[in-house]
């Protein structure tokens, strides 16, 4: 198995969580320095055509992009533990606090949208910066009202891991990165704090990664 990564990828990281909770370890972990642009680069463009971390090759491939695509994929090749719910309503609430996370927020914040928002628009960094927290603040709003309903137990669903505690350490490392504060979400910060503490996430931290600066 070969995980295509970089430290500071979010999107990577919830892979690498995911990969630690089934307790896979790839054969290799190849780096796309995404602060030098090895992304855009031929190599990697013929591995992912979106030009975006990650992507996984198990065995003879084909090659799995989209970070909840290879989760589920994961989930499905290693089904213990489960990171999704039974019930088809517990696994769309699951799903649906992922993708707020996944889709909806984090796209907003990625290199090429940021490198676009200096090049093509001239917005300096203290402007950029404004661009990444709103969008951190409108998803964390949204995840408390959601994280706020009795279905929300030690974990974002019940008292289980599942796909949305793995989306949700990758916001609050995120809402880090961009000096987001989380007090004002207390939901979310009580499992974020809770979700360190366990191996399967610390060890697949950002900060924990080669390359990685001694803090963030
Ligand atoms: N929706 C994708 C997001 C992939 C993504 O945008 N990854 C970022 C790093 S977290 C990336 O590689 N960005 C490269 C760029 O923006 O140029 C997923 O969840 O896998």
């Amino acid at each position: 198995m070969k995980l295509f990564s970089f430290w500071r990828s979010l999107a990577t990281y919830r892979v690498r969580i995911a990969l630690n909770l089934k307790g896979i370890v790839p054969d290799e972990v190849i780096d796309v320095n995404l602060m030098q642009g090895k992304q855009r680069e031929a190599a990697y463009r013929a591995v992912n055509p979106m030009m975006a971390l990650p992507a996984l090759i198990d065995g003879a491939g084909p090659v799995l992009f989209e970070s909840l695509a290879i989760i589920e994929y994961l989930d499905e090749t290693h089904p213990n533990p489960p990171l999704l719910p039974r019930d088809p309503r517990g696994r769309a609430r699951v799903r649906g606090i992922a993708q707020i996370i996944a889709c909806d927020s984090h796209p907003l914040i990625v290199p090429r949208v940021r490198e676009y928002l200096e090049h093509e628009f001239k917005l300096d960094e203290a402007t950029r910066t404004k661009w990444c927290q709103h969008w951190h603040r409108a998803a964390l709003t949204a995840l408390e009202a959601h994280l706020s309903d009795p279905a929300t137990g030690r974990c974002c669903h019940g008292d289980a891991i599942t796909l949305a505690d793995i989306c949700l350490a990758s916001q609050a490392a995120g809402a880090k990165f961009f000096a987001v504060d989380t007090a004002p979400f207390p939901n979310f910060s009580r499992i974020a704090a809770e979700l360190a503490k366990i191996d399967a996430f610390a060890r697949a931290h950002p900060l924990k990664q080669p390359g990685a600066p001694a803090s963030g």
